[in-house]
């Protein structure tokens, strides 16, 4: 057996656990009026209330000591002071020195990171002003209208959701275009009403090597190439963020243009560094600083507050509790905002990858559960599609709530129903409808004994359904930054109680190899034999049909 469920708080937790299941929450808030003050924290203008989960007081103690027990406050300093946490890679992780804004040095190897950090930045938020402000000027000295961010993965969800997340702060004349996917419909359905002369392509690839990247990048400057009629001024047209500086001056990015991404940033931790040039540009220098500080800000809270006042922590530490004692596979992200509509795929990405684990930091393989299935989506479209299974289903889906207290524009009716809906349903998960509630309900509608009988069953909702909440003023860059400092930070507390390496990614890597192999052999028509056979006849019948319909050209 593994150390972990041998620990104390593990033992613990595991009887506790058998005492509180058939607690009711309905029966604990009405037990306790004070629930609500004692289960929330606060974050600068975050709210988080914790109350509307499957807790008590001992629950909370149990799951703290099982933090002390992984020594988690020595893995946050690890975290910090740059100390090499992703072993399998031999790397330190120091997105959070991205963020760092206290001006003290941050030592790797002997050397301080952080006057390169800062010269970095000064790059990209000179480039990143001088299109703002219109003084970077194409090939026919025209001002840029459209930037491309060419990515995928880590290299596009942070980005694309802070963009999305910031539109209110958007220039309105310059617009921000992803592509990302290798389906060539994805790049031509961007590229097609854009002009050359006007357009700015970022190629965002840590490695330079990632297939679907350079295809798409290669088809850009195919186009760019075909319209333009020569290489002419290509150079004020294409820019890379990359640690492989080599490969971009090969593609033929200028040196200038070029700009870098170290080792110890992971991808999906990436946002932060020249990888969001693009939001830069859309948001300018200077909220791009408050997206910064946000974080810092958390990082701050994260590093400094007690276990018990530590927002991350404390979201960790649930989510622990559902996946290893409920037996929980799936945890919903459910913003309610607009704005935030890619956070859940961001989310998705930056707990999946990271958690997604089932070898522990010894090489050995786990007997407990790890990351759980992440989904999500705008809170009110989810409550006209997948919210039945939250209140009905037979698996139980704890689920954050996020909501701005605030718009930025004021119609107030939009936004009161908004909120309306916010508060209803976690009410109505954690509630959920009695019989004699339900019964009520279709008397007073006149139904018949008889069709109220039958409809009954169907009409209990059974609550005690988690769910946490967070609200705050309005999704400003700063708060923004907060809150996907807050998820990594979760991310990484789960990671060290479950004694794996949040920081790698095997199952990416093996991805991008085989695709590769296999796309070597779709070259020709010759019939494949090497795979099980119904990879070949899949390949097989691809090839078949290709061919067929080649001749009938
Ligand atoms: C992120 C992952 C992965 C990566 C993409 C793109 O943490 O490593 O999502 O970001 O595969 O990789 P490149 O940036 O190297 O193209």
């Amino acid at each position: 057996m593994s150390r972990l469920k041998q620990t104390q708080a593990w033992l613990a937790l595991t009887q506790h656990y058998e005492q509180i299941k058939h607690l009711h929450m309905r029966d604990l808030f009405e037990e306790d009026q004070q629930r609500f003050a004692r289960f929330s924290l606060h974050h600068n203008d975050i709210l988080y209330d914790y109350s509307k989960n499957c807790i008590t007081d001992e629950t909370v103690d149990l799951l703290l000591k099982l933090a002390h027990q992984a020594e988690l406050p020595s893995w946050i300093e690890r975290l910090f002071s740059g100390d090499k946490i992703n072993h399998t890679e031999n790397r330190a992780v120091l997105h959070t020195a991205l963020r760092d804004r206290s001006d003290t040095p941050i030592v790797l190897d002997g050397v301080d990171i952080a006057p390169e950090i800062k010269a970095e930045r000064a790059k990209v938020t000179s480039l990143a002003e001088k299109i703002r402000r219109r003084e970077w000027r194409g090939v026919s000295g025209q001002p840029i209208t459209d930037v491309v961010n060419i990515g995928i993965g880590g290299s596009n969800l942070g980005p694309l959701m802070v963009n999305e997340a910031l539109r209110p702060y958007s220039l309105h004349d310059l617009n921000v275009h992803f592509v990302s996917n290798i389906d060539e419909n994805h790049i031509n359905e961007t590229l097609e009403y854009l002009d050359p002369k006007t357009t700015f392509f970022i190629i965002a690839s840590k490695s330079f090597t990632t297939q679907d990247t350079m295809l798409n990048a290669e088809t850009a400057r195919q186009w760019y190439l075909s319209l333009i009629g020569s290489d002419e001024q290509i150079g004020r047209h294409f820019s890379a963020v990359t640690s492989n500086t080599k490969l971009a001056m090969e593609f033929g990015i200028a040196g200038e243009n070029i700009f870098k991404m170290w080792d110890w940033v992971g991808g999906r931790y990436s946002l932060w560094s020249a990888i969001g040039l693009s939001t830069m540009i859309a948001i300018g220098a200077e909220q791009f600083d408050e997206l910064l500080e946000g974080a810092y800000e958390l990082d701050m809270h994260f590093r400094k507050s007690p276990l018990e006042q530590n927002i991350p922590v404390m979201m960790a530490l649930l989510g622990i509790w559902y996946n290893n004692f409920f037996e929980v596979q799936a945890t919903a992200v459910l913003p309610y905002d607009q704005y935030l509509h890619r956070f859940a795929a961001y989310m998705q990405q930056v707990d999946m990858e990271s958690n997604g684990k089932y070898i522990d930091r010894s090489g050995d393989e786990v007997d407990y559960t790890t990351g759980p299935v992440l989904f999500g989506e705008i809170g009110i479209s989810g409550q006209h599609a997948f919210f039945q299974l939250l209140h009905q289903g037979t698996k139980l889906v704890p689920a954050d709530i996020l909501a701005p207290l605030f718009s930025y524009r004021c119609i107030a009716r939009h936004h009161r129903a908004l909120m309306s809906n916010v508060f209803a349903q976690t009410e109505a998960l954690m509630r959920g409808k009695t019989e004699p509630e339900a019964r009520q309900e279709l008397q007073d509608k006149g139904l018949s004994d008889d069709a109220i009988e039958k409809l009954l069953p169907y009409k209990v909702f059974p609550g005690n359904r988690p769910t946490s909440t967070f609200l705050f003023d309005t999704l400003t860059p700063r708060t923004l930054g907060s809150l996907i400092a807050m998820y990594e930070h979760k991310v990484f507390v789960q990671g060290v109680i479950w004694n794996i390496n949040s920081f790698d990614q095997w199952g990416v890597e093996l991805g991008k190899q085989l695709a590769t192999t296999i796309s070597d052999e779709l070259n020709d028509d010759e019939q494949v034999g090497t795979h099980d056979c119904s990879t070949n006849g899949l390949i097989n019948y691809y090839k078949q049909r290709r061919s067929f319909k080649r001749k009938q050209k």
